[in-house]
């Protein structure tokens, strides 16, 4: 460990990973934050992105007195190369979750779906419309069959264009098909950029960058979106939700099943087997006092969004939680889920399994999930980490009785409920909200954590700010995370932030200021809701024309680099807390920063600080009321029933 480690106080922001931090050091454990000083100076190339290892002839730096690699390549090429492979890391990654949820529905369709059923007919059916199928005197397992192929088909197009994109609004449309931005298939469109990418393929950098867009709208509106779909109809459609998050919410006398990373097909079995009698029989006979089940990064997401499990924290608190010494099992699939964790659990007695074949990790015992036999492992599991609870060392364990209340699981359909009831649902009063101005905008905070950064205190105070002005905030991912343990998901905390005019619909329509939109595939749900935004009507025919802006705080994964260049590609300007490994060269910078604002309505803004965030957002937001014509100064008063009316509570 480097010797001149920060205090906790300066890593974290809440007091439950203060406490779990100051732990680690005492345990003498190895935790992301210490490693993160022991990489001291990162490599100057590589935050650039000038340093280029595409062929064996290199690795080639530039720099003033070698400008170009063996190749020939320039900084430009090799920016705008590495940039868009690490967009089709995070669309491949997106999009490959997205495909298992898919070829999942494909198999409950052809009654093949082992322990999964379709919980959401009436997704199932709405969605199967917009995709253009004809659903008369069809079973329902007949049009998810029908649906899956539609999806699958969206995977392996060659010629032609992503069917999702048409559930975009038709100017949107045309500005992709204008720039040849429209992707064709999801697969297509990735293999393509490892192609462009390769030695002495593509070396315009604005060819490579307009592909870098393309790509990454087959991910928002693609693969993300048909994940999100995907799991809405098989594991039910998010409604709203009570729950806890922080490391609190492990228990001490219960056997502590954290689950860790992003498909929810293991974490619905988890749930459903963590109530069953005879898991909670054997927990007893193990002298515990039941299971707990709790989440850590989108896993926590998606299971919290749809059962209220509580969430036990954020990307940055994957090991925090193992720090507790309460936890009996870690079981991790995809994604953000750290290699580390084999070495923080062997300090305790945590059991740390991974479950997906393409995700191995070395030190983590494996246990292939089959969705054949999804409930009978999901049971094993419990059973195992119920043994392994009898290893617990009383002598390690530091809970933080630390957690924090919050309300999730706000769809685009709940969403619509909430704002005009079941019978009536529409975004109308949002939208008459934004031209009165009672709300000035709208604002997507989204992503990860990131030890670069303070843990959530940028996410966190952007949050309040942009409360303060009269900004309804959607949260996703761990950002969203982030505001649960700030308590900021619950209606009354996030209330007493809220200027007035905010304040007053909210009270008016019962919507909390903060909505919790799901997992960072569920990122395509603000898509959704600010194409709604657009079809309601009042705000412009383009979602370039809402005044909405998307802010990705404290990012850290590939992930993020594809979900910013989707917002960016779909009209949605977007503030990033710290900056792409573009910097190398000013023509990657500008292009991405200024000039895409004249392509697509939109463009990247870097800002280190949520408060520099803050006025930018509200310059973006203003400018696009101006250009609505809707920025005129709103008379403050509270609502009377004429108000409420116009409102449509
Ligand atoms: Fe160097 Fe060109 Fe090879 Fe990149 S592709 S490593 S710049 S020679
Ligand atoms: S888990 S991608 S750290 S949001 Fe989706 Fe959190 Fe970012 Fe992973």
């Amino acid at each position: 460990m480097a010797e001149d480690i920060k205090a906790p106080e300066e890593r974290v922001s809440d007091q439950a990973s203060v406490e779990a931090l100051r732990k680690a050091q005492t345990d003498c454990v190895n935790v992301s934050f210490f490693r993160m000083d022991t990489q001291k100076n990162q490599c100057k190339f590589g935050t650039s992105g000038v340093c280029c290892r595409i062929c064996h002839m290199g690795p080639c730096r530039i720099t003033a007195k070698s400008p170009f690699g063996v190749c020939g390549a320039d900084a430009d090429t090799i920016v705008a190369r590495n940039y868009l492979r690490e967009v089709a890391g995070g669309a491949s990654a997106h999009s490959d979750h997205g495909r298992h949820l898919v070829l999942l529905l494909k198999k409950i369709a052809e009654d093949n779906g082992g322990d999964y059923r379709i919980k959401d007919e009436k997704a199932l059916r709405e969605n199967a419309v917009k995709y253009g199928i004809d659903i008369e005197g069809l079973s329902s397992r007949e049009i998810a069959g029908r649906l899956a192929d539609v999806f699958l088909a969206d995977y392996t197009a060659q010629e032609e264009t992503l069917k999702t994109l048409t559930l975009a609004p038709l100017k949107r449309q045309g500005v992709w098909e204008r720039t040849g931005a429209s992707p064709k298939g999801v697969d297509r469109m990735i293999v393509e950029c490892m192609h462009r990418t390769h030695m002495g393929v593509d070396h315009d950098y604005e060819n490579i960058l307009l592909h870098g867009i393309r790509t990454s709208l087959s991910d928002g509106w693609g693969g993300s979106r048909m994940a999100t779909i995907a799991s809405d109809i098989i594991f039910g459609s998010p409604a709203p939700v009570r729950s806890t998050a922080n490391l609190g919410v492990l228990g001490e006398n219960t056997v502590n099943v954290v689950v860790h990373g992003h498909e929810p097909a293991l974490s619905e079995m988890l749930a459903a087997a963590a109530a069953d009698p005879e898991v909670k029989e054997y927990a007893k006979a193990a002298g515990a006092e039941g299971v707990t089940l709790a989440g850590i990064c989108c896993t926590a997401n998606e299971i919290l969004m749809r059962h209220g499990i509580p969430v036990a924290g954020n990307f940055l608190q994957q090991e925090l939680a193992i720090v507790t010494g309460a936890v009996e099992m870690m079981i991790i699939d995809v994604q953000c889920c750290m290699p580390a964790l084999p070495d923080v659990a062997s300090s305790y007695h945590t059991e740390i399994i991974s479950t997906s074949s393409i995700a191995k990790t070395v030190g983590a015992d494996h246990v292939s999930f089959n969705t054949d036999t999804a409930y009978s492992t999901a049971k094993k599991l419990l059973f195992r980490a119920i043994d392994n609870f009898k290893k617990r060392d009383p002598e390690k364990v530091s809970i933080p009785k630390i957690t924090e209340p919050l309300v999730a699981g706000f769809s685009v359909d709940a969403i619509k409920y909430m704002l005009g009831g079941s019978f009536r649902g529409s975004f109308r009063p949002l939208n008459d909200a934004i031209i009165q101005g009672r709300i000035k905008g709208v604002v997507g905070i989204v992503g990860c954590n990131n030890p670069k950064q303070k843990l959530d205190d940028y996410i966190n105070t952007l949050t309040v700010e942009l409360l303060k002005r009269d900004i309804l905030v959607l949260k996703t991912g761990c950002a969203a995370i982030a505001s649960a343990k700030a308590g900021l998901l619950t209606p009354e905390t996030a209330l007493s932030h809220a200027g007035d005019g905010l304040r007053e619909v909210c009270e008016a329509v019962g919507m909390p200021p903060v909505l919790h939109m799901g997992s960072c595939v569920d990122n395509s749900r603000l898509l959704e809701a600010a194409t709604e935004v657009v079809l309601e009507g009042g705000l412009g025919d383009d979602i370039s024309d809402v005044p909405v802006v998307g802010v990705a705080p404290e990012w850290m994964s590939e992930k993020a680099v594809s979900i910013g260049t989707y917002f960016v590609g779909s009209g949605i300007d977007v503030i990033l807390g710290h900056p792409f490994y573009i910097s190398g060269l000013e023509n990657v910078t500008d292009f991405l920063n200024n000039r895409a604002a004249d392509i697509f309505g939109a463009s990247f803004h870097v800002h280190d600080n949520p408060h520099d965030a803050c006025e930018a957002i509200m310059d973006i937001i203003n400018k696009r009321r101006d250009k609505l014509g809707i920025n005129r100064q709103v008379e403050r008063k509270l609502l009377d029933m004429k108000d409420r009316r116009e409102l449509g509570v």
